[in-house]
């Protein structure tokens, strides 16, 4: 059931044992929306095996405490932040789940006994609405939280729109920091094995022309995403990196910005692909991937087809 912003206070009041459960590889929109929603409603706050670097320092610099792989059955009800997609929960058992979040996907929405889901550039947003409509103070904290969450979502900015940058006026004077504190706390120097991943990804990297697109894909084992959104720096238009986890292999996509204005939608060819290969998909036009059982190879060529038969 969907619900409005003003009703969450309402709807999670009703269960004593409420999770924050931010998704795999918690990034800083995840870590600070459900760190403001556990701090303003009460209740534990967790992530599914681990945290991003960012996400990892935005949570030091809070002082979020995050249970890693809580377990779920101890509570009445978890509320799924800023993940619309079932795979990236992992294996957690869900019962009683409620869901916020700001992606396309529908897929989490069905069994969910509520849920807030819209087309905002983050999830911190939707979060930023639900305090102020439920009368919530929040922590300088909280707020800062939830800036970074929307500055890191929005690729500093690059990607918002006037009602982000409403929002963030709103939160830097709520929060009462200098917007320069916020943006340091992504100063987070990349690791040496992250740095290695992504000259690996362009070392590696396959490129296809398609009249002036630039389409390339690679194959490394760790750091898709940032190897994907790296590839996209040195020029592609999109980029898919793909990597083998277990008997799964997780591909990671990012496009640039005249692909997404073209038209390109990431979360939809992944949600396609994945579909025909017994897994799941889906994210953002410029930023998606897709969990599967099949040869990386293969996929990769089905990923760079798609893209190319929708590019104009
Ligand atoms: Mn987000």
């Amino acid at each position: 059931m969907q619900i409005g912003e003003s009703d969450f206070g309402e709807h999670v009041g009703k269960y004593e044992q409420v999770l924050y459960l931010a998704h795999r590889n918690a990034d800083p929109d995840a870590i600070g929306s459900a760190f403001a929603l556990q701090q303003a409603f009460g209740g534990s706050l967790g992530a599914v095996d681990d945290l991003s670097r960012t996400g990892q320092a935005l949570a030091g610099i809070i002082g979020a405490q995050v249970l890693i792989n809580p377990t779920t059955k101890d509570y009445d009800l978890v509320v799924v932040v800023d993940t619309s997609v079932r795979l990236q929960l992992g294996d957690t058992p869900l019962a009683k789940y409620a869901l916020v979040d700001h992606h396309q996907d529908t897929g989490m929405l069905h069994d969910a006994l509520f849920f807030i889901q819209k087309p905002a550039k983050s999830t911190a947003e939707i979060v930023w609405t639900i305090l102020r409509e439920n009368g919530k103070t929040a922590s300088r904290n909280m707020v800062l939280g939830l800036l970074v969450g929307m500055i890191s979502d929005t690729g500093r900015f690059k990607r918002a729109t006037p009602s982000t940058f409403r929002t963030a006026a709103e939160l830097l004077e709520a929060g009462g920091f200098d917007y320069e504190e916020a943006q340091s706390a992504l100063s987070v120097p990349a690791d040496i094995s992250q740095r290695i991943a992504s000259l690996k990804a362009a070392s590696r990297a396959k490129i296809e022309r398609k009249g002036p697109w630039l389409i390339a894909t690679t194959e490394i084992n760790s750091f898709e995403g940032s190897a994907a959104m790296a590839l996209v720096e040195l020029g592609a238009d999109v980029a898919f990196a793909a990597g083998r986890h277990g008997n799964l292999v997780r591909i990671s996509s990012r496009a640039g910005r005249d692909a997404a204005r073209a038209g390109l939608d990431l979360a939809e060819i992944m949600r396609g692909i994945a579909e025909v290969h017994g897994g799941e998909g889906g994210g953002h036009k410029a930023a998606a991937a897709l969990e599967a059982r099949a040869k990386p190879a293969a996929l990769l060529d089905l990923c760079a087809k798609r893209t190319a038969d929708s590019l104009p």
